[in-house]
């Protein structure tokens, strides 16, 4: 293709971006809009998959049936998400295979967020309210994006994880409403996730890399910033009815901007994590590679059943 023609391709892409259309799977797109949207995406879907694995872990030891029950279908909705996620992917011309490979050897990156420990069945109220809560203002941002199968897939995507984040609060409340012990174990868990759902939301705006030209493309339609104070506007009115406390002393609303002042995010901490060095990044790895390599025979198993499919569906129609 010219230089001119490559141009003028993409001022037509840049008016659509500009009339909020869609831009679809068969369109012609900039090959940095392409590369982008499979970074972003793949991540996501890396995030949803991975993060099923502290949740996992709560699974049998639920306190009820019940509990067990709607944690059950959570962690069976994010591996839903991931895998439309992954689609959604694929339709921007990379492979499956490809995309795992790159997760597997940590060439591609999922949220800073699920290299942390659950460790009390708090957690699992907080990783709900929390985790769920910092995950819908993104998405429902993202529910705009440009790229169709993306927004698209957002859509059912948020309606899951809303349900995700009231069970999560409603653990929490349970637990707030019953004997000091409990109440202590919901604030406990509430100190230690609290930080690391901020970062979620990823750098500093004038530290993120990305955003800027994200923003052009309406990929990201609010910035990292602005969705985090998002989050605490909502979030902090929501552990008052808790009765518990957010571990920032510097929290304070501030009349003049109409939002909630908060203290400095440890951004060496979330580095640390981001690249490799957090408290459960080398077991979340190798749960996945593990994972990986025990579901070979399946894999195996599914597409020799499929290639005998093929051959018998030949022989019926070469016999008729
Ligand atoms: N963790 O320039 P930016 C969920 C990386 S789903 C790790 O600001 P961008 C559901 C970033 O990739 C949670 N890495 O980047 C659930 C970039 O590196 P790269 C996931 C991070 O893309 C709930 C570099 O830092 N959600 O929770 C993080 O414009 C409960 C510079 O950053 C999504 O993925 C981080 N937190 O903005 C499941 C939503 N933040 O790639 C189970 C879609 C940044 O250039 C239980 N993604 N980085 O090498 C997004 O909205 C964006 O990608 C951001 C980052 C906002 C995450």
């Amino acid at each position: 293709m010219s230089e001119k023609e490559i141009k003028n391709l993409e001022k037509i892409f840049n008016q659509r971006i500009a009339n909020d259309e869609k831009i679809e799977p068969k369109d012609w797109m900039p090959v940095k809009y392409r590369k982008t949207h499979i970074r972003q995406i793949s991540q996501h879907a890396h995030s949803e998959v991975v993060g099923m694995l502290p949740e996992g872990n709560w699974i049998t030891r639920a306190p009820s049936l019940r509990r067990k029950v709607a944690l059950l279908a959570k962690v069976q909705d994010e591996a839903g998400h991931g895998l439309y996620l992954y689609s959604a992917t694929e339709t921007l011309g990379i492979s499956r295979d490809e995309l795992y490979e790159q997760l597997h050897t940590g060439k591609a990156k999922y949220s800073s967020i699920f290299n942390y420990p659950a460790i009390t069945w708090a957690d699992m109220g907080a990783v709900g309210w929390l985790v769920d809560g910092a995950a819908i203002i993104n998405q429902v941002a993202l529910t705009t994006t440009s790229y169709g199968p993306y927004a698209r897939a957002m859509v059912r995507i948020c309606k899951e994880e809303s349900f995700h984040q009231r069970q999560g609060f409603e653990i929490l409340l349970t637990l707030c409403k019953g004997s000091e012990e409990q109440k202590a174990m919901a604030q406990d868990s509430l100190n230690r996730w609290w930080w690391p759902s901020l970062m979620m939301f990823g750098p500093k705006d004038e530290e993120s890399p990305n955003t800027e030209q994200s923003m052009k493309w309406k990929l990201k339609r609010k910035s990292n910033d602005d969705l985090r104070q998002q989050f605490i506007d909502q979030t902090v009115p929501q552990a008052k009815i808790l009765g518990i406390t957010i571990p920032d002393p510097d929290l304070k609303w501030n009349e003049e901007r109409q939002s909630y002042d908060f203290g400095k995010i440890d951004w060496d901490e979330f580095w640390q994590v981001v690249y490799g060095h957090g408290p459960c990044n080398k077991e979340r790895m190798a749960a996945r590679v593990g994972a990986w390599d025990e579901g070979e025979w399946v894999r195996d198993a599914a597409l020799a059943y499929a290639e005998k499919q093929k051959t018998s569906l030949k022989k019926e129609v070469s016999l008729s």
